[in-house]
């Protein structure tokens, strides 16, 4: 399947060859930048992802699912393991909540990963109906800014960069509270919330068009969450959900003039048909991701430096967790090496000469190329299985956890 697969990068330079025109398979010999980034990236992998999840009709439970965030980590480790660049899980509070935060992220560590991105959660207690940091309720508001304060105090055990906000905050009539003094609320909230972070954390903002408030969502979009970010201070970042835009929307123009103005703080990537479906990224629309990814390396915002954090954000309703996360991060990767692939020099050249066809089939070229084998050659040289899905199949780990985790009460949403 992998005919390259024995190959290493550090084939000599007489070795090295121009793929033929035309060409349609990247090689890894002729590609020693992109092979360099591949092997750099880093994707997050989000401990919900492992636990049991459905729609508002059905949660349907799957054998073997983790019962506590030590067993998250442990799946979320297995991806690590296979892929080798997942080596960071996300976890979100209060359903990962454990006595002991250094305890799990020393877990994490002995399992070969360690603990990212702290996702609050305000949104699953019953005096959040109407809001939780823009409730009209002065009491309810500062309920859930001690939450999010109390979600740094963990960042500060486990070492984690990043918060992550998403807010469920907004109105479902017309009439039913006020906009702008919602919005006051959020800033308010945020400011404090700045104030308390570390210098080397930060907050990502979250925005979601709709759901599950129905009028106005308090962040909607990109251009709110850039605003309330500029206001709160340089640690402020928006982060683009994939699934959480209205149908259409050109996500890549919002990636590309985040990363201008440096306000890109990372990515929960999913992929979606209809509204906020979380399913596994790229595979709905694997040419978005593309085109999402080549503004990114446009931008040079892989380079670790550059603070954009990719994250998964996803939940595998039908498929089995483990395989379907690991399936997820080996899309993040094919899209990556497309858009590492794109000639940039070509392109250039096309679009200063004004030559719409040409810089269009450039993009193209890079996007149409087989980059499986680089991949899997990039895979070899990292000391892994060409093949991630067939070595965890394999591995033996699935049939174990099914036999392992009886009894217990597994996790899911709100658990
Ligand atoms: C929200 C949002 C958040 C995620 C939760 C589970 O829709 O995307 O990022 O933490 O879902
Ligand atoms: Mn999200």
């Amino acid at each position: 399947m992998h005919r390259r697969a024995t190959r290493t990068i550090e084939a000599s330079e007489s070795e090295r060859t121009d793929p033929p025109d035309g060409a349609t398979e990247a090689d890894v010999t002729s590609n020693p930048a992109v092979v360099a980034a591949l092997r750099a990236q880093r994707i997050e992998l989000p401990s919900w992802a492992f636990g049991n999840s459905g729609t508002r009709f059905k949660v349907f439970a799957q054998k073997g699912v983790p019962r506590t965030p030590y067993e998250k980590v442990a799946d979320a480790a297995q991806v690590h393991r296979f892929t080798g660049v997942a080596p960071s899980v996300a976890l979100h509070i209060p359903w990962d909540r454990v006595d002991d935060y250094a305890d799990l992220a020393r877990h994490a560590t002995d399992a070969g990963v360690s603990l990212g991105t702290i996702n609050s959660n305000v949104f699953q207690d019953d005096d959040y109906m109407l809001g939780s940091v823009c409730n009209p309720n002065a009491r309810v508001r500062r309920k859930a800014l001690d939450h999010l304060l109390a979600c740094v105090d963990v960042m500060d055990v486990t070492g984690s960069r990043d918060l992550k906000l998403w807010f469920s905050d907004g109105t479902n009539y017309p009439g039913q509270d006020d906009i702008r003094n919602r919005q006051d609320r959020l800033a308010e909230a945020l400011a404090a919330v700045h104030a308390r972070l570390g210098a080397d954390q930060r907050m990502l903002l979250e925005y979601k068009l709709f759901e599950p408030s129905f009028y106005t969502m308090d962040v909607p979009d990109w251009g709110t969450s850039y605003i309330q970010c500029v206001a709160a201070g340089p640690k402020a970042k928006v982060v683009v959900d994939t699934g959480h835009h209205a149908p259409g929307t050109n996500i890549e123009f919002i990636v590309a003039s985040l990363l201008r103005t440096d306000r890109l703080g990372g990515f929960d990537f999913n992929s979606r048909f209809y509204a906020d479906d979380d399913l596994m990224v790229g595979s709905a629309d694997p040419f978005q991701l593309f085109r999402i990814m080549y503004e990114v390396v446009r931008a040079g915002g892989l380079d670790e430096g550059y603070g954009v954090a990719f994250m998964l954000d996803q939940c595998h309703n039908i498929e089995p967790k483990i395989p379907g996360q690991i399936r997820s991060v080996m899309n993040v990767q094919e899209a990556t090496a497309k858009a590492l692939l794109v000639d940039a020099e070509a392109l250039a050249k096309a679009q200063e000469g004004g030559d719409v066809l040409g810089a269009n089939a450039v993009f193209m070229d890079a996007y149409n190329t087989d980059v499986r084998p680089l991949l899997a050659d990039v895979r070899v040289d990292l000391g892994l299985d060409p093949d991630p899905m067939g070595a965890y199949a394999r591995s033996g780990y699935g049939d174990r956890i099914v036999a392992e985790r009886v009894g217990g009460q597994q996790a899911g949403w709100g658990a």
